[in-house]
């Protein structure tokens, strides 16, 4: 006999105007017909013959133009990953960093976490599935996890300024409504705020209101009380550039002004008024080419900050009055960060530990400073800040950065209550509980649920006013090392696997022996070569003594992942002389 499954179908949809939230009727039907109906659905989002999707780093990143089927079929697997977690999920559509003619699309867990690693799998799976094929991969999924489908679903979608944006999302709306699932789409949105807006709608507001408005309360309340206090400040100027990246993130920042009063005076630059997305401008490409980005004009000295193209990842930055550019990348933020709050801890008399975790991208001077000065503990993590968040719940106050900028800071749970307790108790000396309500305010001006490049922008700020410092105070924490990140097209970048946090390469053979040759070569030399996970390329990072011997060291090592791993194109060229 076979069995019928009933559940819900989408009948009716409606617009309703503010958040664009759509209301759905529905009606009952088969979970045969449905499977059938998500099939029948492909034709409109036909799948390209020879190609391969991976869901990498932060999801699928391709040309948009390849997207649509992908999208269609996230729609499809977003519907189910709601139904098996019997909450709201959510779907970012975005390429961040990437170039504007790229998109992507990461799924979002209920508490705003990155999708849980088993199910990348599935994703990848449905994606590289025929068309015709659809409903028996997501049977496979369905039975693997073994979900109710008669369940509901419901999906929070959002995405960036990217022109593909409205096609692709209208693509995963598709998906949805094939699985009758109810949906909202918020349209544009910062990737962290769309993880904010997750974890507030299934903590029912004890994260805070689920509104982009109330994001922007949430943080501003918090930034503003932390400054009520400060006094008359010598070094520090409540002045500051922002390189939007001609994205959302400029857009959000200016709707954030507003709740910051006069606390803070931000001028917007790299605001998507004329240039492209990410185009010489944004955290990536500062990082990447230290150097400042098209479209701003700075002042020795001036506190300058990048976002990239989906606000996540922050770097800061300032010219010396030599013209010598200075970068405060995401390993100098978390320095700051985790010695501000281990100070806080300290004065507030609470036992909680306090740890960094970096990749292996970090700045070797940023570790051997956190370990051997600050003698905080130090964890490597693979790159992608999944990795690094999960490493990061292993302590009671768990600061987490890449290189790159892209970090935030975990309280647990039993953190969280001793901290709220502390700020509360009136036994205690006065001393100890100011330090226990700060530190509940970075709580609430922390977004705890990803990096955010606006949450932790204004942490920086908040630490700096506090400690009375200018840029160039915050640099002399410590000096980093020289380095050099490249990258290098291969026929097929899986051809180089790593381990060890990506520290050490496996293959191709004979790989990781050359680059331990041609580090010996260098004073404090470090390389190691991984495959992105965002794009088509093969990583090269360096570092040594001086520039001259990390940009040779990082070209060396490029020549040999050229020669090794099937290098396209002409050879990579040694670096031109200074
Ligand atoms: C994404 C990830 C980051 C990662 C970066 C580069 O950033 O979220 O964790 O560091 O890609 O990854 P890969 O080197 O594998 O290409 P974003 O800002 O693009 O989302």
């Amino acid at each position: 006999m076979s069995k019928v499954i009933l559940y819900f179908r989408v009948v009716q949809v409606s617009l309703c105007s503010t958040w664009r939230q759509v209301r759905i009727v529905y009606s009952t039907c088969k979970m045969s017909d449905i499977l059938a109906e998500a099939v029948k659905g492909a034709a409109a989002h036909p799948r390209p013959e020879g190609i391969q999707f991976a869901y990498g780093t932060a999801g699928f990143r391709d040309k948009s133009t390849i997207l649509d089927p992908v999208l269609y079929r996230m729609g499809l697997l977003a519907a189910l990953r709601s139904k098996a977690k019997k909450a709201t999920v959510a779907v970012m559509i975005t390429a961040s960093h990437n170039p504007e003619p790229d998109n992507g699309v990461k799924l979002v867990d209920p508490m705003g976490e990155m999708l849980e690693e088993s199910w990348e799998e599935h994703a990848t799976d449905l994606a590289n599935a025929k068309d015709e094929d659809i409903g028996s991969a997501l049977q496979r999924i369905i039975d693997a996890v073994d979900i109710d489908i008669s369940l509901p679903s419901d999906v929070f979608v959002a995405r960036d300024t990217r022109p593909s944006g409205p096609p692709l999302t209208q693509a995963l709306l598709d998906g949805l409504k094939v699985m009758g699932s109810t949906f909202t789409d918020f349209g544009i949105l910062t990737t962290p705020q769309l993880h904010y807006l997750v974890r507030c709608h299934n903590s029912k507001g004890a994260y805070g209101e689920p509104t982009e408005e109330g994001y922007y309360k949430k943080l501003a309340q918090a930034f503003l009380k932390l400054r009520k206090d400060a006094g008359a400040k010598k070094k520090y100027e409540p002045v500051v550039i922002i390189d939007g990246a001609n994205g959302v993130g400029a857009l959000k920042t200016r709707k954030l002004q507003s709740h910051l009063h006069e606390s803070l005076r931000i001028t917007v630059c790299n605001d998507g008024s004329s240039g492209k997305l990410n185009e010489k401008c944004g955290a990536d490409f500062v990082k990447v080419q230290q150097k400042p980005p098209a479209g701003l004009e700075i002042q020795p000295g001036q506190r300058c900050v990048s976002f990239d193209g989906d606000a996540d990842r922050v770097v800061f930055f300032y010219v010396n009055k030599d013209g010598v550019f200075n970068l405060l990348d995401g390993d100098k933020i978390s320095t700051l960060i985790a010695g501000y709050l281990g100070e806080l801890v300290s004065a507030s008399g609470l036992q909680l530990n306090i740890g960094v975790v970096q990749t292996a991208y970090a700045n070797g001077s940023s570790t051997r400073y956190l370990e051997d000065v600050m003698k905080v503990p130090v964890s490597c993590a693979k790159t992608g800040v999944k990795h690094l968040h999960h490493k990061a719940l292993e302590f009671d106050v768990g600061v987490y950065f890449e290189a790159n900028g892209h970090g935030t800071v975990l309280f647990s749970d039993q953190a969280e209550q001793k901290i709220k307790a502390a700020s509360q108790d009136d036994s205690l000396e006065s001393s100890k509980r100011e330090a226990a309500t700060r530190l509940t305010l970075m709580m609430d001006l922390i977004n705890q649920t990803v990096g955010d490049a606006i949450s932790d922008f204004l942490v920086v700020e908040t630490i700096l006013s506090t400690r009375d410092w200018a840029a160039e105070d915050w640099n002399m924490q410590y000096r980093d090392l020289p380095s050099r990140l490249l990258k290098i097209k291969v026929k097929d970048r899986t051809a180089v696997q790593t381990t060890d946090a990506e520290r050490c390469a496996t293959a191709p053979a004979g790989l990781q022996e050359a680059i331990n040759k041609l580090v010996a070569k260098y004073q404090q030399g470090r390389s190691f070569v991984r495959p992105s996970g965002t794009e088509d390329v093969v990583r090269v990072f360096a570092e040594a003594d001086t520039q001259a011997n990390a940009d040779m060291l990082a070209h060396e090592v490029s020549v040999q992942v050229y020669q090794l791993a099937g290098g396209v194109g002409d050879q990579p060229q040694p670096p031109c002389a200074p």
